[in-house]
């Protein structure tokens, strides 16, 4: 299964390690063809090399759009030499077969990410190159494809050893339908952004209005999803991963990666929760995210000067043990002051709706970190489906009404003043992106102190003033679900908390009451759960 190496098929917009790949395969006697600007870096070498116009007798025209879309070039590419039949077709039509093809994509990604005109970026769509990506992969037995410079040395050393080997060649044919997928699935975040934009569809920051009511469902719901990437593994190392987009979804799944290692299973869960914690706010927030719970979780003060950067500084002052090896979401353009103080804390993945320039070099910088953007308007799942064993239960996703402090319910001390009211409506806004039973201690738009996923409100309760410390006397707390006794309570109480918002439900409701009321706090009924498994 050893397929030795004769004609080679080189197309590349990133020349990085072509001189040495040219190089390399001329010397042991592979003859090269290539497009325009690649045949050009090869030949300005000092390399043979035969442009891919003669091999087509077709001229490169409209602009490059058509290079390599012949069937001179594909039927070179897809014959399957084991067949006797397609070889000899192969002779009569007068066409050779590759049996090497290094192709990388017009950069898409960078062209948008550098705020390109949408013309501009439409002309960066590849339509050659992965049509000969995938061609040659789906010919694997008999074609090495190679979508990456990292691949180089690899497959040389392959070349000069006889040929390359079918596991070889298998291995790069899963990197190259993984490549042109995420790929295509970056392209579809481009067109889907510039929809929803243009459509004005709904964003976040969602208020009363936007609530649909319990509705009905389908006898036969589908989910159409497509295989984007395969992961590394899934949630440990010896599971494996993919990520599936759904057809016409703008979440986490289609966010654009501009810089960094490959996502990673749980890469994907953490930004996704960071975004749920961080595009729900109106105003500047960060949300730092460990295993799924935010460790801090920020707005920005009405007066910063670098809103964003503020954000992020009071979120991470919450929890800096946490922090380390956390990931990020931001729901404005990460600022230069804001990428400066991340460079220096270990961090997994940021997630913005962009990066100003000097942000984006100085985090580049770092080789692991992986940059996201996401619109901060991105289209919100109307439903939410999770995975019980046999099926999946589907839901509305969960919205706020009761955000509106006008809808609380004073049952304890003095109304709150202004501020102090803010302050209630982001310890509350922000207790739903935490894992229930959830329990948040918060002070001047910036969480202090965090109790997740516990079960019981209690342990909760202990955790978010342990976390809070001296910070925990003179915040406000919000819990997602009611107290069920006045036990849980009677902790932030005793650790100084000066106003609590809740939703109020439970039977023993009076009693809860009472003790706030015999604390001399302010207690809110919110009327509404917040319920985050
Ligand atoms: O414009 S295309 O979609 N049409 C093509 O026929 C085609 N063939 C190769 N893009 C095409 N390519 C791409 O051109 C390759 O994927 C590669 O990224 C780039 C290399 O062009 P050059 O050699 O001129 O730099």
């Amino acid at each position: 299964d050893v397929v030795p190496v004769r004609r080679a098929l080189v197309s590349v917009s990133d020349k990085s390690g072509l001189l040495e790949l040219a190089g390399a395969l001329a010397d042991a006697g592979v003859e090269l063809v290539s497009t325009g600007s690649t045949a050009q870096t090869i030949r300005d070498a000092g390399y043979a090399v035969t442009d891919v116009s003669s091999v087509t007798g077709f001229p490169e025209s409209l602009d490059g759009r058509v290079k390599t879309l012949h069937p001179a070039v594909h039927a070179g590419l897809l014959a399957d030499l084991r067949l006797e039949s397609h070889e000899q077709q192969l002779a009569d039509l007068g066409i050779a077969p590759f049996e090497l093809v290094v192709v990388n994509l017009y950069p898409f990604v960078e062209t948008v990410a550098s705020g390109a005109e949408p013309a501009t970026v439409v002309e960066n769509v590849d339509i050659g190159g992965p049509a000969m990506v995938r061609a040659s992969a789906k010919n694997h037995p008999n074609v090495a494809i190679v979508v990456s410079p990292s691949s180089y040395a690899e497959v040389v050393e392959a070349v000069r050893a006889g040929g390359t080997t079918l596991g070889l060649r298998q291995r790069l044919a899963a990197q190259a339908f993984a490549h042109t997928a995420s790929y295509d699935a970056a392209v579809a975040a481009y067109f889907a952004s510039d929809v929803v934009g243009s459509a004005g569809a709904a964003g976040h920051g969602t208020g009363a209005g936007d609530v649909e009511t319990p509705g009905s469902f389908d006898d036969s719901l589908r989910l159409e999803a497509d295989l984007t990437a395969t992961l590394r593994y899934g949630e440990n190392a010896h599971q494996a991963a993919a990520l599936y987009t759904t057809a016409g979804g703008a979440g986490i799944a289609q966010a654009t990666q501009l810089h960094g290692k490959e996502m990673s299973y749980n890469n994907y869960v953490d930004a996704d929760a960071a975004v749920r914690a961080a595009y729900d706010f109106d105003t500047p927030a960060v949300a730092i995210i460990k295993h799924a719970n935010p460790c801090g979780i920020a707005i920005a003060p009405a007066d910063a000067v670098d809103p964003i950067a503020s954000a992020h500084a009071a979120a991470h002052a919450c929890d800096p043990l946490s922090a380390f090896g956390g990931v990020i979401a931001a729901n404005r353009p990460v600022t230069k002051q804001m990428a400066e103080t991340v460079r220096d804390i270990f961090t997994e993945v940021v997630v913005a709706p962009a990066f100003d320039p000097e942000a984006l070099e100085i985090l580049s910088q770092k080789k692991n970190i992986r940059l996201l953007t996401l619109p901060a308007d991105f289209a919100l799942a109307t439903r939410e489906v999770k995975q019980v064993s046999g099926g999946f239960l589907v839901q509305d996703a969960d919205r706020f009404t009761a955000f509106d402090q006008s809808t609380w319910t004073l049952v304890s001390g003095e109304p709150a003043d202004a501020a102090t009211l803010a302050d209630l409506a982001f310890a509350w806004k922000a207790s739903r992106a935490v894992k229930s039973n959830a329990i948040l201690l918060a002070d001047q738009g910036a969480s202090v102190g965090v109790g997740m996923g516990q079960v019981n409100r209690v342990d909760s309760c202990h955790l978010a003033v342990n976390r809070a410390g001296e910070r925990a006397a003179g915040s406000v707390a919000a819990s997602d679900a009611f107290f069920p006794f006045a036990d849980g309570l009677q902790v932030l109480l005793d650790a100084g908390v000066r106003a609590v918002a809740q939703p109020g439900g439970s039977v023993r409701d009076d009693e809860v009451v009472a003790a706030a009321q015999a604390a001399g706090v302010t207690m809110y009924l919110t009327g509404e759960r917040h319920f985050f498994h």
